[in-house]
């Protein structure tokens, strides 16, 4: 019992289990990780999907024939296991040139490379069969002020999509991108902060219906901010093309615990509201498994962001079956805000002509906190 299957969609980072455990204050304690056995490893465990950055997969600096042969070894593992490739990335801020950013570098040959560097990507991604490339902007920000002209920043932005937009359409690749909002970490401040900034940001593009976003729970958490309410903005918009899952517990540096650690709770009603809206894309996790594990620790780890995704899926069918909850919800009200404030045919003039009874309207309560602790109930399993 809950078991992973391929239909579950769950996709791992390779830089998720691969991670090595290094961190501001420590070494790393594990040994590399190769992508072919990263393949095999997570199909064994049940997903569907593996994503990478270029530099992940195939070190910097390689040359031609080593790139081909880490492709073949890696292409072949995915052949022999029905695995799929549904996003890929580019890594802009682990070289010392992405000091200052990538696509917003002060320095404008920093830049150009950034952009050059996304585009050869861009072809690896299309060649996998990748539907999503995700752009997370870490480098990209400031610790001051005066050091960052915001504003010409966005513009930069703004520019190398519309690029890279452009290039997917000439090549004819059926490929779209998804921003990943982050507030800080690496940089004091990093640009498109929030889910929020980035999807105003969107449409700024030439050709915005191209580009979505990319939500981590650790990210709009570390900002303060509800997660699923960001999420079902997100949805919304009809942007929500790839989903970042971890855990994170409370306004800190970027904890990336594995999926259901941390805020349960909201974990619980991102669940009820992925599967609820129809969410069809991967369920990827974007974790780092602690430096406390071994690999045996890592598979144990990623194996527990697919078992805790698939508990909070039943939990939250359960929740949502439970004519209980039915009734609460109608209690609460909660239908009622899906219908149109005006009727059809309604005009200003009949809305002005109303009169609302203000005292008794105003002795009206809500009983949210029922509804909210049937909720905890099947959360801890005693409903
Ligand atoms: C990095 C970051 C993640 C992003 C990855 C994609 S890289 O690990 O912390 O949140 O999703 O570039
Ligand atoms: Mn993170
Ligand atoms: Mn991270
Ligand atoms: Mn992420």
């Amino acid at each position: 019992d809950y078991q992973p299957v391929p239909e579950d969609k769950f996709s791992f980072g390779l830089w998720t289990v691969g991670w090595r455990g290094v961190n501001t204050f420590g070494a790393a304690v594990r040994p590399p990780l190769d992508g072919a056995e990263a393949v095999r490893r997570l199909a064994d465990l049940g997903a569907y999907g593996i994503t990478f950055h270029d530099d992940d997969l195939i070190a910097p600096g390689s040359s031609a024939a080593e790139r081909a042969a880490v492709l073949k070894r890696f292409r072949s593992a995915l052949d022999d296991t029905g695995l799929i490739v549904p996003m890929v990335t580019t890594n802009l801020f682990s070289h010392p040139v992405f000091r200052d950013g990538g696509f917003t570098s002060n320095s404008r040959d920093v830049r150009r490379y950034a952009i050059r560097k996304v585009l050869r990507n861009i072809d690896l991604a299309a060649e996998m069969g990748a539907r999503t490339f995700v752009c997370w902007g870490g480098q990209d920000g400031a610790e001051t002020e005066a050091g960052k002209d915001e504003r010409a920043a966005l513009d930069r932005l703004r520019e190398a999509f519309d690029l890279l937009c452009g290039y997917v359409r000439d090549r004819g690749y059926d490929l779209r991108f998804a921003l990943e909002p982050k507030p800080n970490e690496p940089r004091g401040d990093v640009l498109l902060p929030t889910v929020g900034h980035a999807l105003a940001f969107i449409n700024e593009l030439e050709h915005p219906e191209m580009v979505g976003v990319n939500p981590e729970v650790g990210h709009e958490q570390m900002a303060g901010l509800n997660f699923a309410h960001g999420v079902a903005q997100a949805l919304w918009h009809g942007k929500l093309f790839h989903i970042d899952l971890n855990g994170q517990r409370g306004v800190k540096y970027d904890q990336d615990l594995r999926f259901g650690a941390g805020d349960v709770k909201e974990a619980f009603f991102l669940v009820d509201l992925l599967e609820t809206a129809g969410y069809e894309g991967p369920r990827h996790f974007d974790f780092k498994p602690p430096r406390t594990e071994d690999m045996n620790g890592v598979w144990e780890s990623a194996a527990g962001c697919m078992r805790n995704y698939l508990i909070l899926k039943e939990k939250a069918a359960a929740f949502r079956a439970d004519p209980d909850v039915a009734a609460a919800l109608e209690a609460s009200r909660v239908p009622e805000l899906a219908r149109p404030t005006l009727a059809p045919g309604e005009s200003l003039a009949d809305l002005l002509a109303e009169r609302m009874d203000l005292d008794a309207v105003g002795e009206r309560a809500y009983h949210f906190e029922r509804l909210d602790q049937l909720a905890t109930d099947h959360l801890f399993g005693v409903r």
